[in-house]
């Protein structure tokens, strides 16, 4: 079995217990690890404020996608139709300067939407999701949207 399908088939038993955990009540939130790095598949929808201060009080804060292994394991982990996650990265603090929210370090790897040329919505949008759109990108959006949530710790 190749490392990404055993991450899958992992975070396939991940997804079964936490829904599991969810039905009778419990809300054991499970960490998938990935290399340095684990991350947390929150399946309820809220803004990227609120977002940011749930991965904060799990330990956390919202994702960092490093490089391009980071986002094909993302991809496995969050890649179920019609999800839209928040990530860690912001304009908010400068527009048009994303950075992580971990350490505030700029975006270099990305992944946003060529097609539509994000990012696109100005000061307007300010948070940064991965959505899916013919395949998934990344796209600027309204900080008060409200989308599940990948954190990291
Ligand atoms: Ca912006």
């Amino acid at each position: 079995m190749t490392c990404v399908t055993t991450m899958v088939v992992y975070w396939t038993i991940a997804v079964c217990l936490f829904n599991i955990s969810v039905i009778v009540g419990h809300y054991d939130l499970i960490w998938v690890k990935y290399r340095n790095k684990d991350f947390l598949l929150v399946n309820q929808q809220m803004t990227w404020m609120e977002a940011q201060s749930v991965c904060y009080s799990l330990g956390g804060f919202l994702a960092t996608v490093s490089n391009s292994d980071d986002m094909r394991f993302i991809k496995a982990m969050t890649g179920v139709y019609p999800n839209t996650v928040w990530l860690g990265g912001t304009d908010m603090f400068a527009e048009g300067r994303w950075v992580w929210i971990e350490n505030l370090e700029p975006i270099s790897y990305n992944y946003w939407h060529m097609g539509s040329h994000e990012p696109s919505g100005g000061s307007a949008d300010n948070c940064l999701i991965w959505y899916n759109h013919n395949g998934y990108f990344w796209q600027d959006v309204n900080c008060k949207n409200n989308y599940k949530i990948l954190c990291q710790r």
